[in-house]
């Protein structure tokens, strides 16, 4: 077995090398074996100083975070193997450096602190990303990094956990310098000056003077807490990182350190933390794809081309030019082209303005993305991706004439948000190479890429599709061939339901708010706006003939697509718009009542609590039909739909997660009640019922193989 840490000598520096790849991530037993070999090397007369260096691509990803589970259980206790290496490592009295490329993430910076002094390549980054676990920093990082940079700005990076860039982590304070030629060699000169200069070791934990005035890290704090519960959307765990790091004004290290420590324990038992860690893991879950290797054969992609300059075509090129892979679009006539490249061009005049890019920048990938109204140029793509108006009828049209242009082997993506992929592909000769990419609004925004593999998709387009999404900073999630394909088929009664609560008593604004204190990033109604009630409505009329015989369905939007509201675009819809600010209008609480009571609907104040188990029941048990019938892999792969295209809170792990931590018990008991008391829509579905009896959860159930 190779051991988790190497050492080499270069004379009187001991150079010690963590072996734990890919990230280094410091487990129990490397922190051991870490802690084992700087006091052996401490120890001998020979070594002067010591080195501390990351094997691979990068210093150490943190703690291991597979191990918290476990740690969860057991509870941390006092035992924490990362608490003794690190203080042990600041105990010795040569000097000890840290060397960093890569990252020094969580316990991997704080294994830095720990060191000395630290050293970094100009392409290092750090950070404390702990809180995008639910977690804080529990290895002191909370009390050592103020000690280097200050209470407000470690607050802020704790935070955060945003990646600071070494040359911005030195001019903090928080790296000493930068390396300039080879980084251990560099480190290894460096230790040698400062054993030659006899310095005594520069113990982060003893340094006060960047503490500051308690009353000016007051009141910055004060600010910092209010922005960062704006942004946090009900999770706790970035105001505790607050909480942790002010103590280090008042408290002793080690007191400090033993209530950063508490507050660790109460993070780690969180719900908050299962379901961000979920979420964490499950972002490169879905990456994995049964029957998909590195061996699986891929198709090149050097260009491509979209077919629809819209708000969608727009979109997906930018995400195209934002890849550094040229884009051609195509419209049906020039002035519509014309359209479509100035709104690209005033999207990225936008990001200049907020300073997110140079106006080289925009140039640069303005420069990769092409125009024309001849199919003919579209002969040389790699791949070209139809984002055109929502019907059948076209979509067949277009891909039976790009059948027609594209060259051999030309991949050929829908983004469809509903339609059937096979339905599609049988509009060409080369089912074999035709796919789903459902790219969401804003395209050039939104991480989530829905892959919908037809019943014919080779092999060769699934993996190149998966590697592509990565290329294009997407999560590409693997789905199955259905109305709605994952997302739009569970959104389905999800919406339903948001507007059966409003015909039984609950207003729009009621609804919408339950949504965003639950976490949402929006309201399902302001959701609706946004997307615009005309689509649903067309969707609804696409598989009106689909709808079971006496199954409910909502009376309002239909009379809102009617009168012309359609949301945002015309500046009303369930709201009345000033701008882009929803207010609530009167008028449509009229005509909900006036539409229910014509119904015979009996309206009553309905709870927040009922209004949310009406949406995410209705979510969640859609999402059992899913899995169950094949359409997602696995629950993971409906929870990150969820979390990068529809705004789900990452802090409750997603729909199925959400579920499996109330429990499919009572989940599955309150849809029983659902179904005998609004209709047979509500019927639970088969897996749901099998889990809840068996007391188990989606996240633990697998899928049966062909043999049992
Ligand atoms: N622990 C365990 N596994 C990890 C890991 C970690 N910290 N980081 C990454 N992996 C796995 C990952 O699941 C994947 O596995 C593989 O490594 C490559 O990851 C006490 C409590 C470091 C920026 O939150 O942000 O320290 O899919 O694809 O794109 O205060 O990984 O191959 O099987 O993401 O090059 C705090 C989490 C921990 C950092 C590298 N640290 N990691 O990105 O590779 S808590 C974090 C990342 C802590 C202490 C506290 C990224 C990366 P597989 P990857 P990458």
């Amino acid at each position: 077995m190779t051991s988790l840490v190497q050492v080499d000598h270069q004379d009187d520096v001991a150079v010690v090398t963590l072996n734990h790849p890919p990230v280094n991530a410091l487990s129990q037993d490397l922190c051991r074996a870490l802690l084992a070999a700087v006091r052996t090397e401490a120890a001998k007369d020979t070594v002067r100083a010591i080195v501390i260096t990351g094997g691979g691509s990068t210093f150490s990803g943190g703690a291991d975070i597979s191990e918290f589970g476990a740690l969860r259980e057991r509870g941390p206790g006092d035992e924490f193997p990362m608490h003794d290496m690190i203080n042990g490592i600041e105990a010795c009295d040569k000097p000890v450096i840290a060397a960093i490329h890569g990252n020094a993430l969580g316990g991997g910076l704080e294994t830095a602190l720990g060191c000395h002094y630290r050293i970094a390549t100009p392409t290092a980054r750090i950070g404390l990303p702990e809180v995008k676990l639910g977690l804080i920093p529990g290895a002191m990082g909370t009390q050592r990094l103020p000690r280097l940079c200050g209470i407000p700005k470690a607050a802020e990076i704790a935070a955060s956990g945003t990646m600071i860039p070494a040359a911005e982590a030195v001019e903090l304070g928080i790296i000493d310098r930068l390396a300039e030629g080879d980084l251990v060699a560099d480190a290894v000169q460096w230790a040698r000056e400062l054993a030659d200069a006899g310095e005594p070791p520069r113990r982060t934990s003893e340094l006060t003077d960047r503490l500051g005035d308690p009353d000016a890290n007051a009141a910055a704090l004060e600010e910092l807490r209010k922005n960062v519960a704006r942004k946090a959307r009900g999770q706790e765990s970035p105001l505790r990182c607050i909480e942790a790091v002010e103590a280090a004004g008042t408290m002793s290290f080690e007191d400090g350190s033993k209530n950063e420590f508490r507050i660790f324990g109460e993070c780690l038992a969180s719900t908050q933390s299962q379901g961000l860690i979920h979420a964490f893991f499950g972002e490169r879950t879905v990456g994995k794809i049964p029957g998909i290797t590195k061996e699986t054969p891929r198709r090149e992609i050097r260009s491509a081309a979209v077919i629809g300059a819209g708000t969608m075509g727009g979109g997906i090129a930018m995400t195209y030019a934002n890849a550094g892979i040229p884009v051609v679009i195509k419209e049906v006539s020039q002035d519509v082209l014309e359209k479509g490249l100035d709104r690209i061009r005033q999207n990225y005049d936008v990001s200049v303005k907020r300073g997110k890019m140079t106006p080289e920048d925009v140039d640069q990938r303005m420069a990769l993305i092409t125009g024309t109204t001849d199919y003919s140029d579209l002969a040389d793509a790699d791949i070209i991706v139809e984002a055109a108006f929502e019907g059948m009828d076209l979509k067949k049209q277009i891909f039976s004439e790009l059948d027609a242009v594209a060259k051999p082997g030309a991949i050929l993506a829908t983004n469809t948000s509903t339609l059937d992929v096979d339905a599609i592909a049988s509009a060409t000769k080369r089912p074999e190479s035709v796919i789903g990419h459902h790219f969401f609004s804003p395209a050039n925004v939104m991480k989530l890429l829905e892959i919908v593999r037809g019943e014919k998709t080779g092999q060769d387009v699934i993996a190149t599709s998966m590697d592509l999404a990565k290329r294009l900073r997407k999560i590409g999630v693997l789905v199955g061939n259905c109305f709605g394909f994952v997302g739009n088929r569970m959104f389905w009664p999800f919406q339903r339901e948001a507007q059966f609560v409003l015909e039984e008593g609950a207003s729009v604004e009621q609804v919408d708010k339950a949504h965003t204190d639950f976490g949402m990033a929006m309201g399902p109604h302001a959701v609706s706006d946004l997307s615009g009630i005309d689509v649903f409505w067309r969707i609804n009329e696409e598989i009106k003939d689909t709808i079971p015989e006496g199954m409910r369905q909502p009376l309002v939007a239909p009379k809102l697509y009617e009168m012309g509201r359609y949301g945002q675009k015309t500046g009303a819809g369930w709201y009345r718009y000033e701008g882009r600010r929803p207010i609530p209008d009167p008028e449509v609480e009229a005509l909900i009542e006036s539409l229910a009571t014509e119904a015979g609907i009996e309206r009553r104040k309905i709870s927040d609590e009922e209004i949310i188990e009406r949406t995410m029941y209705a979510l969640v048990n859609e999402g059992a039909l899913i899995l169950e019938e094949g359409i997602a892999l696995r629950s993971v792969d409906i929870d990150i739909v969820y979390l990068y295209g529809y705004g789900f809170p990452a802090w409750r792990g997603g729909p199925m997660k959400y579920a499996d931590m109330v429990g499919l018990k009572k989940v599955y008991d309150r849809i029983c009640h659902y179904r005998d008391t609004q209709g047979f829509w509500w019927e639970p579905a088969p897996l749901l019922k099998e889990l809840a009896e068996n007391g188990s959860t989606f996240s633990e159930w697998e899928r049966p193989t062909q043999n049992n």
